[in-house]
């Protein structure tokens, strides 16, 4: 175990966790403390921001976590974010110190807290994935809202989502715009049961597979899973195509605009920047959070 740590102390985020109606309705301030223990020589070494943990996305994660979603117990809120530090590989353990400091408790105190350590073996089995769901027929927008609740309700946890954007059609281009939309989410699946759970809720949404690259009612694609390269008949990761298509790019750079170069897919950089602020590729974006 290595001796040097990332510290984030101190972030104040206003959310609505509790198990009290007024906790939910009026929400209060939640005070953050983070500790990972990491090697810090490589970066020690290079000087370069790739070979560490990134904190600014770190606290990015950790804010949206925060002011996102409810949970009844900061025990939850406090694992979900000790989770995000493993998001870096080499990040050994995270300590979460998590302080509600106006608890309504019936009278004054300095605060009541949460504190958790979790090694990289508690998480193995939770994986980060990234999706990208797109549709151009029915209701576009509800295709891909219930294409997303689908995959919630089977099990698959929300870290973040895109916007959804509309998109002009790339490869058979004679067929109407796409509404495209990307999610990260955790799963305990393994990449081919993930797969079968993405095809499940394309079948959920009635398509039907004529054209290739042709219209549907519901695509769903794995882009990401962890850090895994995969190259078996039915399953390639990363998605070989993700690089090449601003539908993709640009709602996970929404997201985390330094997810590429992080896990190492840098040399496609100029060509993805190119590609977004391409004069024929038209992008428009539909709603920021649904
Ligand atoms: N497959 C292999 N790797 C993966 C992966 N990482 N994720 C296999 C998902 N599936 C993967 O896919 C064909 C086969 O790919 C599957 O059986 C699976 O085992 P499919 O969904 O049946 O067929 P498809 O979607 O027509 O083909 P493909 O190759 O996935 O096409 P793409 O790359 O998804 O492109 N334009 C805009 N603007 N927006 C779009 O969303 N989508 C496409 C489809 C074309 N143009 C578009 C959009
Ligand atoms: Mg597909």
């Amino acid at each position: 175990m290595s001796r040097d740590k990332i510290i984030l102390k101190g972030m104040r985020f206003y959310g609505r966790h509790g198990c009290l109606a007024a906790e939910l309705e009026l929400g209060q301030w939640f005070e953050v403390d983070l500790e990972l223990t990491l090697d810090l020589a490589p970066a020690g070494k290079s000087d370069d921001l790739s070979d560490t943990l990134n904190y600014a996305e770190l606290y990015a994660l950790v804010k949206a976590a925060v002011e996102g979603p409810s949970f009844a117990l900061i025990e939850a809120l406090a694992d979900r974010l000790a989770g995000f530090g493993f998001a870096w590989p080499q990040v050994e353990r995270v300590k979460v110190l998590l302080k509600k400091p106006q608890a309504p408790l019936g009278g004054p105190l300095d605060y009541a807290a949460v504190e958790i350590e979790r090694d990289r073996k508690d998480f193995e089995s939770v994986h980060q994935v990234w999706l990208s769901l797109g549709s151009n027929l029915g209701d576009r927008y509800e295709n891909l809202l219930g294409g997303a609740s689908y995959l919630l309700d089977q099990g698959l946890e929300l870290l973040n989502n895109s916007g959804v954007y509309e998109t002009a059609p790339v490869g058979y281009t004679d067929q109407p715009d796409f509404y495209n939309m990307a999610l990260h989410l955790s799963t305990v699946l393994d990449p081919l049961e993930l797969l079968k759970l993405c095809q499940q809720a394309e079948f959920e949404h009635k398509r039907e597979r004529t054209v290739r690259w042709g219209p549907r009612t519901l695509d769903v694609d794995i882009l990401l899973y962890d850090r895994v390269e995969l190259d078996l008949p039915e399953l390639t990761l990363p998605h070989p195509r993700m690089a090449e298509r601003a539908f993709v790019l640009g709602p996970l750079g929404e997201m985390d605009p330094g997810l590429l170069r992080k896990l190492g897919l840098e040399e496609n950089r100029e060509g993805i920047v190119l590609q977004i602020h391409a004069a024929d590729v038209r992008m428009r974006l539909v709603d920021k959070k649904p």
